[in-house]
């Protein structure tokens, strides 16, 4: 049968409507693709709940890619190990408790596993703001990247989630905006963001773990965007932390999802 030109568009569109009219109203949404949000969306798809995340850019994956420097290989130690062996990612023990894994074949399959898990992506999406009722956070506010970079003046459009996962990296785009615009103080000692720290890897991870909780009613934060908002140190291109915090993520959410049902 001959290609119809037509048709090819009207399937993108329709295709593309019914995905992302299905995702406006789901359990939990996902803000930031990288290593983090994958993830805690793989979990909590595989839990049962229904799952969207909202990336920014063209490409899924957030910081992995380029592994440290641009020197595209990434270290785990043990803990981050079992996350890898759960999607599948080849990992080789360099020494000492730490092992490697190419970065491109980390991130692909992360993404590819989530999207196959049932988890709906929208890239070149960014999130701007948050819906609120009362002092809690029930939705966020969608634009496409494209009209952001422009700085075009378009409405954005909304959707709603049970909970929200900040997983916006160094970034904690999801907080800050939280700490802008609503008169209520975040879930930090401070109640402000407090700021992340400057490097070291060891007490990092055990902190981006510690730091993966609830900072404002309805919304977590995992990954880097744990450790920005708790004030804690930066690890440099270790990855197990983040994997770990996204699992962690997802447990405690499933948890308070299961109560409410
Ligand atoms: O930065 P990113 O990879 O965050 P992560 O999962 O992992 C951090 C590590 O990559 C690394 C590190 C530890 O090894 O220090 O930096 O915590 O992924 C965050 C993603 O969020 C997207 C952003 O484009 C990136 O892909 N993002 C940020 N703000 C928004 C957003 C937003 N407002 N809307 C949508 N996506």
């Amino acid at each position: 049968m001959a290609l119809d030109e037509v048709i090819i568009s009207q399937a993108i569109i329709e295709r593309f409507l019914h995905k992302f009219t299905d995702s406006l109203e789901v359990d939990v949404a996902v803000v930031g693709g990288g290593p983090a949000g994958l993830v805690a969306a793989y979990y909590l798809v595989k839990a049962g709940y229904k799952v969207s995340l909202f990336e920014r850019k063209l490409s899924i994956g957030g910081g992995m890619w380029g592994g440290g420097m641009m020197f595209n290989e990434i270290v785990v130690q043990e803990e981050g190990k079992r996350i890898l062996d759960v999607f599948g990612v080849k990992s080789e023990l360099y020494r000492d408790g730490h092992y490697t894994a190419d970065a491109v074949e980390a991130i692909s399959t992360l993404c590819s596993r989530t999207v196959q898990a049932g988890v709906k992506i929208f890239n070149l999406v960014s999130v701007e703001d948050v819906v609120l009722r009362q002092e809690r956070v029930v939705g966020l506010v969608l634009n496409w990247t494209a009209v952001e970079m422009a700085n075009l003046h378009v409405d954005p459009l909304t959707m709603r989630s049970r909970y929200v996962i900040d997983a916006t990296g160094h970034a904690t785009e999801v907080v800050k905006v939280i700490e802008r615009k609503v008169d209520a103080p975040l879930l930090t000692p401070t109640g402000k963001i407090m700021g992340e720290k400057s490097l070291w890897a060891e007490q990092a991870e055990l902190l981006t773990l510690e730091n993966t909780k609830e900072v404002f009613p309805g919304v977590f934060v995992a990954g880097m965007s744990a450790n920005a908002s708790f004030g804690a140190y930066r690890m440099g291109p270790i990855f197990g932390g983040m994997l770990l915090s996204g699992e962690k993520a997802a447990a405690l959410i499933g948890e308070r999802l299961k109560k409410e049902r």
